[in-house]
């Protein structure tokens, strides 16, 4: 037998605090100091119950994001006519979960309805229609969101503006006269700048900051600004680029947020670009990790299944810390040792892996004993199982979704 003498044994104590034996992503995060670990999401993704398991496992996502069901064509299709039955899908998921919300977004130029984008517009009636959009959706969401995204993607690659209906038609300001009126609307919520493109040094990331400087000089509130980091395996900027990016943000008294971390490949994966797209996770969440105002992470869905990659990027894909078939890849042990956590990996009766201290993932509806608590049980066009674990009741949210609670 080996024994281990006290001292020792008072050291490996000490250092355990660091090593959170099986926890999952969110609860190393917490452990680090950040405010959460998440992941975006769609609303017919929810009708996949393996899928939502894993959404609701809040070890792994203590924060989601709508993917879509909270943009402009969706919310506002006609002017001034709201339609919030998607989005609020997705705010109610959160809220039954106890996840923080990241609302996104509120002024961008893709994904808008024609009316906006084909409009005949002044400066007045642009700057009327924009605040009216505004005041309403964060109005509605008020107190729901973490955070919104005011303004998203502003910017070309080369710092300049993009030409965008609202840049054409207000000029800059329509960026701090939309955080001016996020503002109004909730005081409370935290309000983002969000792009993609400014997680290194260039001038980009110049012009990023350049807009945080622009919304503080007409006196409107920022807080934050959002890095998107849609990376490519093998030419995702270095630990140390993505360091000094953050702390030139910072120095702007904003907080900074990784909002749609995915790292892409051509396809098909290798072993070889597994693990070159693990080190390149591990170092951009290390980058967060490292600088006290980087306040938490989101990926752009936890599974390759349901990634936005390969349907704009023809041959790639595989940008997701899980494979298709819901399997942990390399990059998921990657992140969670950048988080200060070790991973346990064991596999599931339905293929799917876990950690193995994670308590709250367990197989999907139809079982005998029944849907696992925080597993779907009704909604329209629901086909599973409806019997909930002992100790769990089937709880009405909306129409598209009740949850075993
Ligand atoms: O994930 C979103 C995808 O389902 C949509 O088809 C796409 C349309 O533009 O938008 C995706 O999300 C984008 C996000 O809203 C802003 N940054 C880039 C994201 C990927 O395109």
């Amino acid at each position: 037998m080996v024994r281990v003498s006290s001292k020792i044994l008072a050291l490996v104590v000490g250092v355990l605090p660091q090593l959170i034996q099986g926890s999952g992503l969110h609860t190393a995060a917490v452990a680090k100091g950040k405010l959460y670990f998440g992941s975006a999401t769609d609303n017919s993704e929810l009708t996949d119950t393996a899928y939502l398991t894993q959404l609701n496992n809040t070890d792994d996502f203590g924060q989601i994001t709508p993917g879509n069901s909270q943009k402009w064509d969706t919310i506002e299709p006609t002017q001034n006519q709201f339609s919030y039955t998607k989005g609020d899908v997705i705010a109610n998921l959160a809220k039954a979960n106890d996840q923080k919300l990241r609302c996104h977004t509120l002024v961008w130029h893709s994904q808008l309805p024609s009316w906006v984008s084909s409009g005949t517009w002044t400066n007045a009636t642009l700057i009327a229609a924009m605040k009216n959009h505004i005041t309403n959706v964060v109005t509605h969401y008020k107190g729901d969101c973490y955070a919104w995204d005011v303004v998203n993607e502003a910017l070309n690659e080369d710092g300049s503006y993009r030409d965008s209906i609202f840049y054409q038609t207000i000029g800059p300001a329509y960026i701090p006269i939309a955080f001016a009126a996020a503002a109004a609307a909730d005081p409370d919520v935290k309000l983002y700048y969000n792009d993609y493109n400014i997680e290194s040094s260039g001038s980009k990331a110049m012009a990023a900051q350049n807009i945080v400087k622009l919304v503080q000089s007409y006196g409107a509130k920022i807080d934050g600004v959002g890095l998107q980091a849609h990376f490519i395996v093998g030419s995702t900027p270095s630990q140390s680029s993505q360091a000094s990016v953050l702390s030139a943000y910072a120095a702007l008294g904003v907080e900074i947020a990784y909002t749609e971390l995915d790292i892409r490949m051509t396809l098909p994966s290798t072993d070889a670009l597994l693990a070159q797209q693990k080190t390149d996770y591990t170092n951009t969440v290390a980058a967060c990790v490292a600088e006290k105002s980087c306040i938490g992470i989101t990926i752009w869905d936890w599974t390759d299944k349901y990634s936005w990659v390969p349907n704009t990027f023809s041959g790639q894909g595989a940008a997701c810390p899980w494979d298709e078939n819901y399997a942990k890849k390399p990059a998921y042990t990657g992140i969670l040792s950048a988080l200060g956590g070790t991973a346990t990996t064991t596999t599931t009766s339905a293929g799917q892996s876990t950690t193995s201290s994670t308590s709250t993932t367990s197989s999907s509806g139809g079982s005998t004993t029944g849907i696992a608590r925080w597993g779907q049980c009704g909604g329209s066009g629901w086909t599973g199982g409806t019997t909930c674990a002992s100790g769990y009741t089937c709880t009405y949210f909306n129409d598209y979704y009740s949850q075993c609670l």
